[in-house]
């Protein structure tokens, strides 16, 4: 048998000597972007990382194989497989079974960055509680792998098409501690401010690296969420977002679409209702929620 997730080399060299290390999902390459924009997003979001003074960390399946760590050469291979799947973690001892590709999932990623002792996880936008969800049970997996594993994730909230006053409620039930960078609102995906409120606003990143610490020393074993809103010259107007969003939930309903597929089918709705810019602003935030994961690993590793 192989060994159970193979690390890239970069990555391997990197953890064995501390040094900062940002683990990065894969999903939003099979699913959620469209070719050739994947790669690009992928390899800018990586760049990111490296400006920060950090590591990047590509986690995917490939051939049935758990990498931490894909290169280049394997980004394209994944980004451009028509047969990769959405790899949620549910679905990982399947896939690796089955010998099958897959991008993963935030849940997923956060299960491997775990394993493999990485403390920063960074996405665009995590799966949450979806509006429906008091009747569909819809809420996503990720929540409970942000619950349940040491690891901080950076997003720029969770995606606009969710509930976000339900989904922070979850995580305040899960005890997912939830920091937003310089703001005291949530972010909204592609808008800076989704209106909620949050307790806990981060200046820098050191504030987050020494409650991490703390956690850690008192036996804390869940993760923490950071929020960082879109920066606002990048982002799409509220009203955009609220129409965009009106528009793709409709669509899902009309086309009776339900669970993994749910997701990638509304990024689809967004994008075709917003000409593409829902596109651009989705790059734009994860490569600058990079470069906020970067500075939060570097802090982290300085405080070890
Ligand atoms: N956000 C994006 N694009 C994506 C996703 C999130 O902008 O493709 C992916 C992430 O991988 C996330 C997943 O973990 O969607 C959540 O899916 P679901 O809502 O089915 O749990
Ligand atoms: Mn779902």
């Amino acid at each position: 048998m192989k060994a159970p997730i193979r690390l890239g080399e970069e990555v391997r060299e990197a953890l064995d000597g501390s040094r900062p290390v940002v683990a990065l999902e894969t999903s939003i390459v099979t699913q959620g972007m469209p070719y050739p924009t994947n790669l690009e997003a992928a390899r800018a979001t990586q760049e990111a990382v490296r400006r920060g003074g950090a590591v990047p960390a590509l986690i995917g399946v490939l051939g049935g194989e758990l990498v931490c760590g894909l290169s280049d050469g394997e980004l394209e291979r994944l980004g451009t497989s028509p047969d990769a799947d959405k790899v949620q973690l549910r679905d990982l001892p399947r896939i690796v079974a089955e010998e099958g590709d897959g991008g993963v999932t935030v849940g997923a990623s956060l299960f491997t960055a775990a394993r493999c002792g990485i403390e920063v996880f960074v996405t665009g936008g995590i799966g949450g509680v979806s509006p429906g969800a008091g009747t569909s049970f819809d809420v996503s997996a990720d929540l409970q792998a942000i619950a349940g594993h040491r690891c901080i994730t950076v997003c720029a909230g969770t995606k606009a098409f969710m509930d976000v006053a339900a989904t922070l409620e979850y995580l305040e039930t899960a005890s997912v501690p939830v920091a937003v960078w310089r703001s005291n609102r949530f972010p909204w995906f592609y808008s800076p401010d989704s209106g909620v409120e949050v307790e806990w606003r981060v200046d820098e990143a050191r504030q987050l690296a020494d409650a991490f610490r703390a956690g850690r020393r008192l036996g804390y074993e869940g993760g923490m969420l950071l929020g960082v809103p879109i920066p606002a010259e990048q982002a799409l107007d509220a009203g955009t977002t609220r129409a965009a969003v009106d528009y793709a939930l409709a669509e899902l309903e009309r086309h009776g679409v339900a669970g993994k597929d749910a997701t990638p089918f509304l990024l689809q709705a967004v994008f075709e209702y917003t000409a593409g810019a829902s596109l651009v602003a989705n790059t734009a935030l994860i490569e600058h929620n990079a470069r906020v994961g970067a500075e939060l690993a570097s802090a982290l590793a300085k405080s070890d």
